[in-house]
């Protein structure tokens, strides 16, 4: 008999409960175990694979949370053509689609799949004997990349499956709209260029090298089709989903069997409608004929299958004068020409500006002032100018210069990898920009200081740099010549000023503005170190082990704290009695049901609402000020103001104080365990 094998036994308990676990929270949207004892086991089980490296799988749970760095992709046949479909844009074509099916299998009325039509991209996933193989891109349809590591760190997809036979099924990688968000906030906030949409954020984070990078941009997936439903003995699209779903995939809710082209219409009308409310950026719908055994009868063009069709959305898009482009220049000097608009209504929201990205952007469309040029809203979250109407362009119309010094500084500025920047560190406009990152809420939240005041305060020569916030106070008769400056303002201003001293690490870490580090890797830096001094005095060895910091992550910080201007910053910063150690040790927000949700509070409550404020952005709620659609809940208390009304009339979720106290309180107990 074999000596049993304490660890082995282990690993594969171990294995099976976190596989188990991840189904249910990220397939099922259902959990019975904390966040806690998820990271608990998992962290057992890393412990046990770096002691025991041979009882390391390649599947492992722990591969989830990415790993080395790739020197590129390997290429992946298909084991059969990846389809990619044709595209219909208004509901004759819809019709005649119906007719082409109806008239090749000489049916009166067709069984259709309705689906919505994912923004992102597609993807295919091999099994033999029940274990994930290789998922790889679709690349040309005949070969594909081979993104195996990466799409690991997907959390719901399953590594294992119960089915032994080789199975593939394919469907759509994406970044749901709120990933999409946070991470181009935080990229904004570390000068990094935004990702247009969704489709774009998706495809640079399952093909980034770096599978550690895949993983923190919190991809999902929807998988839409089994190539091989009918070998497999499945007769319809449907049953080969269901099955799919039955193995543990994500298969997406929204589909819809119908019969006949009337109700493939009220399907279309009815998802024009509920576009904006799906957390996924949707660019169409995907009719397909259900019953698979008429794939051959109906036929292929090409490479596009007759027996399904893309009904695509009207872009969402309108035309606009361009008045003017201004160019600003950021804290990192990146310079951004913004376009100036006449005012117009894109996807429910008024644009003024939009971005014009940088110079070879506005080169490549030709972008003068004065053009009628159209805007759609990238990926739905930030106004992009698209075309110029060539035919509407007045007379005496010049091509645009771009600056090629610094409007602010008049330094001569440098082209790097197609953006323009200004390297003038002292350029009073990126001066401008680092001060008002400091008393932001992304900073040292310092209220009262807003950016009009910041820039004043810098241009009567009060505030140069961020240490000299903490001396504002010998400028009070400065400051009450200035507009809209009272003494009770200045009173205000200088306790919150003061205030901020007591500010823990990680704030001053954001506020300092260090290239690349954002919140989350502010936190990350603060917990390890636990003071500025500790930090500034790391290794790059050490930065670059920790999670959320990679080697250029590593690179600009020590660059940061090396430059002698910024240490004597900190020095004063220190003198002025500016917090520098870790008060509390910061932990994001987990997953609970606050977290990421939108809330309004409206009335008198118990306490203050600062208080009642902070309490719920503890648990990764995000407050705002007026109540509209994207309003996740309003929390009223007595003599609730017009927008306990506005909730009302949008049918937005509303609560009353003695209702949300027991789910706050049973979110912190989650969060604290
Ligand atoms: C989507 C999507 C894409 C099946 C055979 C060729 C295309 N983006 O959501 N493709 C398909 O269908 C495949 N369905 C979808 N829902």
């Amino acid at each position: 008999m074999e000596p049993v094998d304490k660890d082995k036994e282990r690993v594969k308990e171990l294995t099976d409960l976190l596989n188990k676990y991840n189904y249910e929270y990220y397939v099922l949207n259902q959990s019975e175990v904390s966040d806690a004892e998820f990271d608990r086991l998992m962290e057992e089980l890393q412990l046990i694979e770096t002691r025991r490296p041979d009882l390391k799988d390649r599947l492992s749970p722990t591969s989830r949370v990415g790993g080395g760095i790739a020197s590129g992709f390997k290429k992946v046949t298909h084991k059969k053509y990846m389809l990619s479909i044709a595209d219909v844009f208004n509901t004759d074509e819809l019709y005649a689609f119906d007719e082409t099916v109806r008239k090749a299998t000489g049916l009166d009325k067709v069984e259709y799949m309705c689906e919505v039509k994912i923004d992102g991209l597609s993807c295919s996933l091999l099994y033999e004997n029940g274990d994930l193989q290789v998922a790889s891109t679709r690349g040309d349809g005949s070969v594909g990349e081979d993104v195996t590591d990466n799409v690991l760190t997907i959390p719901s997809i399953p590594l294992h499956i119960k089915e032994k036979r080789e199975f593939e099924i394919r469907g759509e990688v994406y970044m749901p709209k709120a990933s999409l968000k946070r991470l181009n906030d935080e990229r904004a906030k570390n000068g990094e260029p935004l990702f247009a949409n969704a489709r774009n954020a998706a495809s640079g984070s399952l093909k980034n090298l770096d599978s550690r990078v895949t993983a923190s941009r919190h991809l999902e997936a929807w998988w839409y089709y089994v190539p091989d439903g009918l070998e497999l003995g499945f007769n319809t699209h449907a049953e080969a989903l269901d099955y799919a779903t039955s193995l543990g995939f994500r298969t997406n809710p929204e589909r819809r069997l119908v019969h006949g082209i009337e109700e493939v219409l009220a399907y279309v009308e009815e998802y024009h409608k509920k576009r904006p409310s799906l957390s996924y950026d949707i660019d169409g719908l995907v009719i397909k004929v259900n019953d698979m055994r008429l794939y051959d009868t109906i036929g292929y063009t090409m490479k596009v299958p007759k027996w399904e069709i893309a009904y695509k959305f009207p872009p969402e898009e309108q035309f606009t004068k361009l008045e003017d482009i201004e160019i600003s220049v950021g804290r990192t000097g990146r310079v951004v020409p913004t376009a100036v608009l006449e005012p117009v209504r894109v996807a429910g929201s008024l644009i003024s500006r939009a971005t014009l990205n940088n110079e070879d952007y506005i080169k490549a469309k030709d972008i003068r002032i004065g053009d009628t040029v159209s805007l759609h809203k990238a990926g739905d979250v930030i106004p992009e100018v698209g075309k110029v109407l060539l035919e509407r362009r007045p007379k005496g119309t010049e091509p645009y210069h771009f600056p090629t010094e610094c409007p602010f500084c008049h330094e001569p500025l440098t082209k790097v990898e197609g953006q323009t920047f200004c390297k003038n560190g002292k350029c009073p406009s990126r001066q401008i920009n680092n001060l008002i990152l400091f008393v932001s809420d992304a900073g040292m939240d310092i209220d009262g200081l807003g950016e009009k005041l910041v820039e004043m305060l810098f241009n009567e020569g009060i505030v140069t740099s961020i240490d000299q916030f903490y001396t504002l106070k010998d400028h009070k008769e400065e400051l009450m010549l200035m507009d809209g400056i009272g003494e009770k303002t200045c009173a205000s201003l200088f306790e919150a000023i003061e205030k901020s001293k007591q500010n823990d690490l990680y704030m001053l870490l954001c506020g300092l503005g260090i290239p690349l580090v954002g919140k989350k890797t502010a936190i990350v830096l603060a917990n390890h170190y636990q003071s500025l001094d500790a930090l500034m005095a790391t290794s790059k060895e050490e930065l670059s082990s920790l999670s959320d910091v990679g080697e250029v992550t590593a690179d600009r910080i020590l660059a940061y704290f090396g430059d002698p201007h910024n240490q004597e910053i900190i020095a004063k910063l220190k003198e002025h009695g500016v917090n520098t150690h870790l008060l509390h040790p910061i932990q994001e927000a987990k997953n609970n049901f606050f977290k990421g949700k939108k809330f309004v509070l409206t009335g008198a409550l118990s306490v203050s609402r600062d208080t009642m404020t902070k309490r719920l952005e503890a648990l990764g709620a995000k407050s705002a000020s007026s109540v509209s659609k994207a309003t996740d809940f309003v929390l009223v208390g007595s003599d609730p103001g017009s927008k306990y009304d506005k909730a009302q009339k949008l049918g937005i979720t509303i609560y009353t104080e003695e209702q949300i106290t027991p789910l706050i309180e049973e979110a912190e107990k989650a969060q604290e365990e």
